[in-house]
């Protein structure tokens, strides 16, 4: 019987994933890739969920792409021709990229170790990414000859800006964890004896919170970033209008002028 390679686990309503090849600092395979989309889709389905946690097994976070998979590594025979890795993408790394983009509730990036290329940017992906001391973030690709994948050059200059973003993507340097959030590319930073149960309480704090109105804060900051601030404030109203109407609204609205805590249930 072999480990899952996608560890699940959930204490009250907070479902942790834990990436589980560490011999390989959880590289991605395309089973792996497609277990981890399998997970989400189960906590996104899962009305007793109301956060998920992301994080590592042993000392990394996620080292991207596995060089080594038949898939993307050929060990080409004289005369055969490279494959296409760029169905690699569409099977797999854009419909998880979505998935997290997409979830009904708050997802967290626990980054506990070196977090490259597409783990990188899956990490970053995520709702709020907090990340152990020891940890960094490594845009690998220019160095294997390829660009910034798993929304990497949507991400990226959204998040620190054009300049950084390219010297990210470009130079590929390992960047420490407390400069990431000293650029604004993550959320915090804590010593690396903090991380798991910094994650979890954040977590347990969010599965409290309405989170249907969490998912569509997001859902709002990205389509705003196409938007005209007219059809921004459009969509804004479009979207209080029906977070008007659910139980989450009438009860936070209630429990303030009654002076007690909410209870939130909306998913
Ligand atoms: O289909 C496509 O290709 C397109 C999609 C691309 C998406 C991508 O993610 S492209 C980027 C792929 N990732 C990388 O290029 C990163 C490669 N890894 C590294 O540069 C380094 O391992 C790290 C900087 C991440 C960590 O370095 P270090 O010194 O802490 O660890 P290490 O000794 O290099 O790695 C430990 C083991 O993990 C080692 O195995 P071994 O020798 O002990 O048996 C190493 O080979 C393995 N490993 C690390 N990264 C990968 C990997 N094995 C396969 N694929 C990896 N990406």
């Amino acid at each position: 019987m072999h480990d899952p390679l996608i560890e699940i686990s959930q204490d009250g309503a907070v479902r942790t994933l834990t990436l589980n090849r560490p011999a390989a600092l959880n590289a991605f395979t395309s089973a792996m890739l497609a277990q981890m989309r399998a997970a989400l889709d189960a906590a996104a389905d899962d009305v007793g969920v109301r956060c998920v946690v992301i994080t590592g097994a042993g000392r990394g976070f996620c080292a991207g792409q596995d060089l080594s998979d038949p898939l993307v590594n050929p060990n080409l025979q004289p005369g055969e021709a490279p494959k296409d890795i760029g169905h690699l993408l569409d099977a797999y790394y854009i419909p998880l990229a979505l998935r997290v983009r997409s979830m009904p509730i708050p997802v967290i990036a626990a980054v506990n170790g070196v977090a490259a290329g597409a783990g990188a940017n899956f990490a970053l992906g995520c709702d709020l990414v907090i990340a152990g001391a020891s940890a960094n973030f490594i845009q690998a690709f220019s160095k294997i000859g390829l660009i910034p994948d798993c929304g990497g050059t949507w991400l990226l200059p959204r998040l620190v800006g054009r300049a950084r973003a390219l010297q990210l993507a470009l130079l590929g340097e390992k960047l420490p964890a407390a400069e990431a959030q000293a650029m604004g590319l993550i959320y915090r930073c804590v010593p690396d004896e903090e991380l798991a149960v910094t994650a979890q309480a954040l977590a347990q704090r969010l599965s409290q919170m309405p989170v249907r109105a969490i998912a569509q804060t997001r859902r709002a900051f990205d389509e705003a970033g196409r938007l005209e601030f007219e059809d921004a404030l459009k969509l804004e109203a479009m979207q209080q209008s029906r977070l008007g109407f659910a139980d989450d609204y009438q009860e936070g609205a209630a429990a303030f002028l009654q002076k007690r805590a909410p209870k939130f249930s909306d998913r």
